[in-house]
């Protein structure tokens, strides 16, 4: 965990090459355990497509998405309770949001498939005060942040496994997404695919 200062993405911090490797297969084991207990699914937009990102969750409430519309819950889709946070997930939030509550939710989503996330605004959480922590993980994307209107200019940077995103202030509430994954620039998982953990403060 080496000392170093963010790049500012309009008002996002970028912490590239937070992460070395060893720490990242040691976070791809913790993905591992927690998909073994809540199974990845495609959420089902309102507008009645599922999404192209997987997803699961970890932590008291999971991001979760049907006909009525985004919402967290408790449980996983299955009916079972989401997996706890693991312990080495809240060191990093512990180390780069050192004054914030702990996270309550850690959203794992799974590229695969040329599978992108359309610009949108992350505000189904209480409190938006708090951050939200992003861990990337696996192949290169291409991160796009915008601003708080839709229509506001917007910049992008490729975002590498190991890469971390804090978003507080003014970034909270804008909007973002992935226009694309460059699928196979990573050697980290065994196929390719990447895979994003965002921590949230939800209550
Ligand atoms: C900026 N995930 O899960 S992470 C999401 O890479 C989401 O899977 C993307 O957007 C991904 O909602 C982007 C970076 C990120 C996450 C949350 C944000 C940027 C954000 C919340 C507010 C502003
Ligand atoms: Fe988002």
């Amino acid at each position: 965990m080496a000392e170093i200062t963010p790049l500012n993405l309009k008002g996002c911090k970028v912490y590239k090459g937070y992460l070395d490797k060893s720490a990242q297969h040691s976070l791809l084991g913790d993905v591992r355990s927690i998909v073994g207990k809540a199974p990845l699914f495609s959420p089902m937009t309102p507008w009645g497509k599922p999404m192209s990102v997987k997803m699961t969750s970890a932590g008291k409430y999971g991001w979760y998405s049907d006909k009525t519309g985004y919402r967290y819950s408790t449980q996983h889709p299955n009916g079972v309770e989401w997996p706890e946070i693991p312990l080495t997930i809240l060191k990093i939030w512990n180390e780069l949001c050192p004054d914030s509550p702990r996270p309550e939710c850690c959203l794992v989503n799974f590229y695969q498939d040329g599978a992108k996330m359309g610009l949108h605004q992350d505000k189904d959480e209480k409190d938006f005060s708090h951050p939200v922590l992003s861990i990337s993980l696996g192949d290169d994307a291409l991160f796009r942040m915008g601003g708080v209107q839709k229509n506001d200019s917007t910049e992008s940077v490729w975002l590498s496994s190991g890469d971390i995103l804090v978003m507080g202030g003014e970034s909270r509430l804008a909007y973002h997404g992935i226009d694309r994954v460059k699928f196979g620039s990573s050697q980290l998982l065994k196929a390719a695919g990447r895979i994003n953990l965002t921590l949230r403060v939800v209550d």
